[in-house]
């Protein structure tokens, strides 16, 4: 599946996130990755998106980040290597899905 979602890099390299700041994304379920680009066109140009903005979710574990109260309908997908990254769906019904098909990819 596609979608607008918001990220927000919460632990990198086993550290604290530096870039911390939430960016909107166009993101593209794809396989065992997640695409995070720019914008719906960006997405269809064929090319991957840089590193920082590709997530394995392979082998990831992910759910509702209950522990995240500053904004609603976020989940947290923390990646078989450590990072971590809190993603803002439009609404909940929206956020149940992303898990969903995360959880079947
Ligand atoms: C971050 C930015 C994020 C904020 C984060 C800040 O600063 O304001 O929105 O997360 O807080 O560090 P910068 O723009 O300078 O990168 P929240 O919106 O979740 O508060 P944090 O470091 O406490 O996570």
């Amino acid at each position: 599946r596609t979608g607008v979602l918001h990220k927000k890099n919460d632990v990198a390299a086993g550290k604290k996130a530096a870039k911390r700041d939430w960016k909107q994304h166009f993101v593209v379920l794809q396989g065992h990755l997640l695409l995070c680009y720019k914008d719906e066109a960006e997405s269809k140009l064929g090319k991957m998106p840089d590193a920082e903005d590709l997530i394995s979710i392979k082998s990831c574990i992910c759910d509702i980040a209950y522990d995240y109260t500053k904004r609603k309908n976020v989940f947290r997908l923390r990646a078989f290597n450590g990072a971590e990254y809190l993603l803002e769906a439009q609404d909940n019904d929206d956020m149940l899905d992303w898990i969903k098909k995360i959880h079947d990819n």
